[in-house]
């Protein structure tokens, strides 16, 4: 049983192609958010960083079309093969339920023959440009961690555009463009994520890698979330705990696979020849018959369970936290100010668990494990991850890394990787904490990828 459950999780970290890697030993699974443990003072809880299981998410979705009334088959009509103008004899009726093209039909199980999908109307009113908004709503945050892959029943189309909502459809970010010709459609260069760095992984870019019309057999649009997240953890995403590293403490670049909602924007069909054939309209549609988006609930590292009740996700919060995503403290747990958990140190990452208010039991809590001991981990297992590195994970503010386990800092810094300043944790920042020492989120404490990121041109955030 656990072990089949550890090789799912995995299995969705890993698996790359269809190529099968060894699975990494070195990062946690962070599936567990507390365990009983004996200690001097006898049975206590030792907690953990946690988060939820990576999961298929279109189960959790609601699906708006823009237009709404852009689904084929009200009034019936005929359509045509995209490749053949006078094979004419497919009908879409909406009365029918053999013949109609619902937008379920991009998120019902797919594998069958012939495939289900959902379809527009035809391009009749051309030039008028045919253009439909899909929008796919979560009503929560979700952290994508798999490709996003849109499969195409007939062609793909000419200009699409790929977007991320962060506050619930309020403000919308472009993730990625798609055309046959980036320059004429959107004025941009083509790239592929393959032109991306380390430095430059929040770019965004047009490709027109997967626009090429019908005369390809293949029907998939990625966004590609793995190749992204192989810039920090190797091609075989071996490396989680680096990736990890820097997605605890670089806002931005969590925040990039972080959405509450998607929205694929078709702009232009597929036409598959230089002009558009007035002549055969009913060639000209959009078709789509399978959607996959991979991810987990947001929970802030807070909880291992999301339930899904009345249509909605919520995170099941440990940790004395509360809300939607684990966001805040819980009445009476305000002993200190809440924070996310962090994944840091590997394998265990940090639980930052909020403590009681010093009011509600009457003397100071006693908490003196914030951090799981460093030192014990290059003890009991030599091969550990790295906590710090020269490459990924740097100690900040002037700290140093001492034998991949541990960052010595300056006395004004406190944390894992120095990030937070003594000051703050014993509330003692203000004016008398003297040489001008920054306070959290000054341009000081910005992290080195972070500096990089902001001069990486658009961003999606
Ligand atoms: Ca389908």
């Amino acid at each position: 049983m656990y072990l089949s459950r550890f090789l799912s999780i995995h299995a969705l970290w890993v698996t790359v192609s269809s190529v099968m890697q060894p699975y990494p030993l070195v990062w946690g699974h962070y599936d567990v958010c507390k365990t009983q443990i004996y200690t001097e003072e006898g049975k206590v809880w030792d907690y953990m960083a946690c988060q939820p299981e990576s999961t298929d998410m279109t189960k959790y979705l609601k699906v708006k079309l823009d237009p709404p009334d852009i689904t084929c088959g009200d009034p019936p009509e005929t359509f045509c093969a995209m490749g053949n103008p006078y094979m004419c004899n497919n009908e879409c009726d909406a009365s029918t339920p053999e013949l109609a093209h619902p937008p379920e039909l991009m998120f019902d199980f797919e594998g069958r023959h012939p495939s289900t999908f959902w379809q527009s109307a035809t391009w009749k009113e051309y030039p008028k440009p045919l253009q439909v908004n899909i929008t796919l709503s979560w009503s929560k945050t979700i952290e994508l961690t798999d490709n996003i892959v849109i499969t195409f029943e007939s062609g793909r189309p000419d200009q699409m555009i790929l977007e991320k909502s962060l506050d619930y459809g309020r403000t919308w970010q472009p993730y990625q463009y798609y055309a046959t010709d980036c320059l004429d459609a959107f004025h941009m260069d083509p790239k592929s994520v393959k032109d991306l760095s380390q430095h430059t992984v929040l770019e965004i870019i047009c490709t027109e890698e997967y626009s090429t019309g019908y005369m390809t057999n293949s029907k998939i649009i990625h966004f590609e979330i793995k190749d992204r997240f192989a810039f920090f953890a190797g091609p075989w995403l071996r490396n989680m705990a680096s990736l990890y590293g820097q997605l605890d403490t670089t806002k931005k670049l969590r925040d990039f696979f972080t959405v509450t909602d998607l929205r694929i924007r078709l702009l232009r069909p597929a036409v598959g020849e230089i002009f558009v054939d007035e002549l055969h309209l009913a060639r000209y549609f959009y078709a789509i018959s399978d959607i996959k988006v991979h991810g987990r609930c947001k929970c802030n590292l807070h909880a291992t369970v999301c339930v899904y009740d009345n249509s909605k996700l919520t995170c099941e919060c440990e940790h004395n936290t509360t809300g939607p995503d684990c966001g805040k403290c819980k009445k009476n747990y305000q002993g200190r100010p809440w924070s996310p958990g962090s994944y840091l140190p590997i394998p265990k990452g940090t639980a930052n668990t909020c403590i009681p208010s010093i009011s509600s039991i009457g003397n100071p809590p006693k908490f003196n494990r914030i951090w799981p001991n460093i030192s014990s981990l290059e003890v009991s297992n030599p091969k550990q991850a790295n906590v710090c590195d020269n490459e990924l994970l740097h100690c900040q503010n002037g700290g140093t890394c001492h034998n991949n386990v541990r960052c010595l800092c300056p006395a004004a810094y406190t944390g894992i990787l120095c990030e937070k300043l003594r000051c703050e944790e014993s509330g003692s920042c203000g004016s008398d904490s003297g040489q001008g020492a920054p306070s959290r989120g000054s341009p000081a404490l910005l992290l080195p990828l972070a500096a990089l990121l902001g001069t990486a041109g658009p961003l999606a955030i």
